[in-house]
C-alpha cells in the first residue's frame, strides 16, 4: 500500500475518533495535518468498538510481554518544545551532541515516524532483588553501579518486546482486513522525548528530579514506545503527587537539580560517569565519591519508592561479579576481561579506559590505604591506560597521599610493610 493511501486510512481513522466512548480523552481529536490530500477516500476499516477492545487486549498482551503498564497518548508534545529548546539553549546537554542535533523532532513524534498518531508507553520495573543501597553507599572501599546497570542491557530486550507487542497488533487488525498497521519501538536512544509521552499516557507524573514516578511503582522503571498509526483510545495523565517535597533536589550529591524538573546533565553523575567522553571536572570529582557507574541517590530519598515492586525480569539481576564490587579487583580488570564480564551489559558502552577513570576517583576518594597507592602506581605504568586516565590516577594519588596520616611511615617503610603482608602472610 503507498504511504498516501496509508495516510488517508489513518487520518480517516482520526476522524472517526470522535464517536469512541472508552475515556474522555480519547474524545479530544488530534489536530489533523494539513496534507494537502482527499481524506474521504478510503475508509477506516476499524471501528470505534474494535479499536476499543483492540486497546484493552493490547494492555493484556503488554502483561503478558512484561510490561507492567501500558498506556497511550497521542503524539501532541508541542508544550514541551519551550522547556525542551530553554533546556538545551543553557547547554545543560553538555556534549550529548544527540540531544540538540534533531532540533525539535524530539518533541515532534509525527515527524520521527510519518504517519504515527498515537505512542503506546511502556513501563518495565528493573529493581533488583537485594538491592544492598546503603551498605554499598556506606563502604568507601566497594564501587557504586548504578541498578538499572548491573544485568542485561535494557535497551535490546525492551525494544524486541516492544516489536512482538507491535506484531501481535498487526496480526489482531489483519484478521479485521486491516493491513496497513504501520508501527515503530523506541526506547531511549532514540530522538524522542519518552518522559513526557510516559506523562501523558498517564504512566506516572513528572516529579521534580524529572523522572516519571508512580504512587504504586516509584521510579525504578524503564520506558519504552510504540509510535502507532491507529487511533487508539487515549489514556488520562494521573495526578502530580511530589507537592512540598524536595528531597531530590536537597539530597543531589552534585547540585543537578537546579531547579524542579530540570536536570543540568553536565553536574549529573550519571552523565559524568556515562556519558561524558573525557576528564571529569575536578570540582566534581570527590563529589562523586565511590559512584563508578551513574548514580541513584534522587531516586533513593524519594517517598515514593518505598512501594516500588521488583522487577520480574531476571536478567535485570546484577551480576555477581558487579555486587558491592570491591574497587581494587575491578580497577585489576585488564580490557579483555571487562570486555568479557560486561557482555550484552549497558556498562560495556563505556569501554575499559572511562571504566578506569570513574573507578581511580573512587579510589582516590576512599581513605588513605597503601595497597591503593600500590595499585594506582601499577596502573600508571599498564598499556591500557591513555593520557585521560592517566590524568585521574595522578588524581587520586595526590588524594591518597594528602590523606595519609602525618606521622605516617615513610614510603620505602610502606613498601616494605606490603612486601611482608604480602610475602610473608604468617610472620606479618
Ligand atoms: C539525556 C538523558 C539523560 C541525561 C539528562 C537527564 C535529564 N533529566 O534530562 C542524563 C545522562 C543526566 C540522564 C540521567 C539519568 N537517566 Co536518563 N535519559 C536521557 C534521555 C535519553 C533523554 C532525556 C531528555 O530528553 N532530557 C531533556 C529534558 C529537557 O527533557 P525531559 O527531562 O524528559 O522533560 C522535560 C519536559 O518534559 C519538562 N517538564 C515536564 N513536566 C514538567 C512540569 C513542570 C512544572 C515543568 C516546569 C517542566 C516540566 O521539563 C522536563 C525537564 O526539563 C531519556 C530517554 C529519552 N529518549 O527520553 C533517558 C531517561 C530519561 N533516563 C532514564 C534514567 C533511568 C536515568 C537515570 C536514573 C540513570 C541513572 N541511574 O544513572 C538518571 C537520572 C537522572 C535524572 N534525575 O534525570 C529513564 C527514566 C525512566 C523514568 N522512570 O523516568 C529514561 C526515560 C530512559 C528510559 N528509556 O528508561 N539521562
Ligand atoms: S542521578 Fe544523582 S547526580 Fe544525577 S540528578 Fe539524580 S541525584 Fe543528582
Ligand atoms: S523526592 Fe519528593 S520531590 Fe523528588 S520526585 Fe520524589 S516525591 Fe517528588
Amino acid at each position: 500500500m503507498s504511504k498516501l493511501s496509508k495516510t488517508r486510512i489513518i487520518l480517516a481513522c482520526l476522524l472517526n475518533d470522535s464517536v469512541m466512548t472508552t475515556t474522555t480523552a480519547a474524545l479530544t481529536p488530534n489536530p489533523i495535518p494539513d496534507l494537502g490530500t482527499d481524506l474521504t477516500t478510503e475508509p477506516c476499516p476499524l471501528t470505534a468498538a474494535q479499536l476499543d477492545v483492540l486497546n484493552r487486549q493490547i494492555k493484556l498482551w503488554g502483561k503478558e510481554l512484561g510490561f507492567a503498564h501500558i498506556g497511550v497518548a497521542d503524539v501532541d508534545l508541542s508544550q514541551h518544545e519551550a522547556a525542551l529548546q530553554d533546556w538545551l539553549d543553557k547547554g545543560y546537554h553538555g556534549e550529548m551532541g544527540y540531544m540538540a542535533n534533531h532540533g525539535m523532532m524530539r518533541a515532534r513524534p509525527a515527524e520521527l515516524h510519518p504517519g504515527a498518531i498515537r505512542v503506546i508507553c511502556a513501563r518495565m520495573d528493573y529493581l533488583p532483588p537485594d538491592a544492598g543501597f546503603a551498605s554499598n553507599l556506606t563502604d568507601p572501599n566497594l564501587g557504586y553501579i548504578s541498578r538499572y546497570a548491573g544485568g542485561r542491557d535494557y535497551h535490546k530486550l525492551i525494544r524486541q518486546r516492544l516489536k512482538k507487542l507491535g506484531d501481535k497488533i498487526n496480526q489482531y487488525c489483519q484478521q479485521l482486513d486491516f493491513d496497513a498497521t504501520d508501527f515503530r519501538p523506541f526506547v531511549d536512544s532514540a530522538p524522542i522525548l519518552e518522559r513526557p509521552l510516559a506523562d501523558k499516557a498517564g504512566l506516572g507524573w513528572t516529579g521534580k528530579h524529572s523522572l516519571i514516578l508512580h504512587p504504586d511503582a516509584g521510579s525504578w522503571f524503564f520506558l519504552g514506545e510504540l509510535l502507532i498509526n491507529l487511533p487508539l483510545p487515549l489514556d488520562i495523565p494521573i495526578e502530580e503527587g511530589c507537592n512540598t517535597c524536595v528531597a531530590c533536589i536537597k539530597s543531589c550529591p552534585t547540585d543537578a537539580i537546579v531547579e524542579p524538573y530540570v536536570v543540568d546533565a553536565r553536574r549529573c553523575i550519571s552523565y559524568l560517569t556515562i556519558e561524558l567522553q573525557g576528564a571529569i571536572p575536578e570540582e566534581f570529582r570527590p563529589l562523586i565519591e565511590n559512584r563508578i557507574y551513574g548514580c541513584d541517590d534522587c531516586q533513593l530519598v524519594c517517598p515514593v519508592n518505598a512501594k516500588a515492586p521488583l522487577t520480574k525480569e531476571t536478567d535485570f539481576h546484577t551480576r555477581t561479579t558487579l555486587i558491592q564490587p570491591d574497587l581494587l579487583t575491578l580497577f585489576a580488570w585488564s580490557e579483555t576481561y571487562f570486555l568479557n564480564q560486561t557482555e550484552g551489559s549497558a556498562i560495556r558502552r563505556i569501554g575499559h579506559k572511562r571504566w578506569l577513570r570513574n573507578i581511580a576517583i573512587a579510589l582516590g576518594n576512599a581513605p588513605a590505604n597503601p595497597a591503593i597507592i600500590e595499585a594506582l602506581e601499577q596502573r600508571k605504568h599498564s598499556e591500557e591506560v591513555d593520557d585521560m586516565v592517566l590524568e585521574h590516577i595522578e588524581w587520586a594519588l595526590v588524594q591518597q597521599i594528602q590523606k595519609a596520616p602525618q606521622s605516617a611511615l615513610s614510603r620505602k617503610t610502606q613498601r616494605v610493610i606490603r612486601s611482608i603482608q604480602k610475602g610473608l602472610p604468617r610472620d606479618a
